[in-house]
């Protein structure tokens, strides 16, 4: 074995452990460039057959070339090794595990507010009433005015209205809306008018906003005893219950005669508990025969037309039906109060 030959395959003894022992493709990758890159010792050596006499060259040239494939076939195989490793290593680290339980995702449930409101809508429209809406921000022709509420009449202290400096208002009641349905549409009318409402009040039983459904009817020959029965069947249908109602006189501006309305405690069933504070009965709206002066303010003819109205507190009758006493848990949006209607 020549010198030459014998010093070959050292290097090629030496660069094959190396490449056995690389740990990555860049590494590897390195010791192909120091010795088959452009400037490797194994090219080096390539060039120097040039200057060889040609018996030399072609016995060196051979162990040349034989090194030369033995180094790249090694290093073409620890290349495939190595990214098979590194293959290995990410499907192991990423692995999904699909048998695990999933995080979860909670369904979320219409507000106990909204339900019965719906409910609400659903009784009166099968009853042939139209669902009317309209502006929070109120004038005080409408809100006031119209409603036989005049400036300085003892009633608009009883309403802790809210005003912008510009003398518009946050509406007290829903019954603007009903003055605006009158305004635009001739009898027969036959709405309800469910909505916010906005009153300067706060403490267990009252909150500066609240929701109201009013009603309004007005036609020929509308009587008291209409009220009482439509009112009367409404309340049997929201609470599912053969509920007894009463009617007690009461002072409304733009009603009369007036009356509160009671049904028989939905929670004891009359016999008396703290939600009707042990009297049997609990009260749930009021209403009326609409008062002539409002029927003329919308120039309705009153010799031709009657009416009647009521209006109830869609948050009372929300807290009736689910028992809660405190009507700001309503509006404190706590999931753990809200999750108990989903
Ligand atoms: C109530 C009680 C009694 C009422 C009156 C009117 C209108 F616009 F026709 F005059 N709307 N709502 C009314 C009557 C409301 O709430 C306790």
């Amino acid at each position: 074995m020549t010198d030459t030959a014998a010093d070959l395959s050292t290097l090629v003894a030496a660069a094959c452990a190396e490449i056995a022992e690389s740990q990555n493709v860049e590494q590897l990758e390195a010791i192909r460039v120091r010795l088959l890159g452009k400037k490797g010792e194994i090219t080096a050596r390539l060039k120097a057959l040039g200057s060889m006499d040609p018996e030399t060259r072609r016995v060196a040239g051979a162990k040349i070339n034989e090194a030369k494939e033995k180094l790249q076939t090694a290093i073409e195989e620890r290349r495939a090794q190595l990214e098979e490793e590194l293959l290995a290593r990410q499907l192991a680290s990423e692995t999904v595990d699909v048998t695990l339980p999933g995080r979860g995702q909670r369904i979320g449930g219409l507000h106990p507010v909204t339900r019965v409101r719906r409910r609400i809508e659903q009784i009166f429209k099968s009853a042939g009433f139209q669902i009317a809406d309209g502006p929070e921000i109120e004038d005080d022709w409408h809100n006031f005015e119209a409603l036989n509420i005049p400036a300085n009449h003892p009633a608009r202290a009883m309403h802790d209205t809210f005003y912008f400096p510009d003398g518009r208002l946050l509406r007290t009641h829903t019954s603007p809306v009903q003055v605006r349905v009158m305004e635009r549409q001739k009898p027969p009318v036959r709405v309800i008018v469910p909505g916010r409402v906005y009153r300067c009040d706060s403490d267990m039983t009252h909150t500066p906003m609240f929701h109201q459904v009013e009603g309004l009817v007005v036609d020929e020959g509308i009587s008291f005893a209409n009220l009482k029965a439509i009112l009367h069947s409404f309340m049997r249908a929201l609470f599912e219950k053969d509920v007894k109602m009463r009617l007690r006189p009461s002072y409304f501006p733009f009603t009369e005669p007036s009356a509160e309305v009671d049904i028989s405690c939905v929670s004891c069933g009359g016999s008396g508990c703290r939600v009707c504070k042990n009297t049997g009965w609990v009260e749930v709206a009021g209403c009326g025969v609409v008062h002539p002066n409002v029927l003329r303010a919308v120039g309705i003819d009153t010799e031709r037309y009657t009416g009647y109205a009521f209006g109830m507190g869609i948050d009372r009758l929300t807290m009736l039906r689910y028992n809660v006493n405190d009507i700001r848990m309503y509006f404190e949006n706590d999931l753990r109060f809200l999750r108990q209607f989903a």
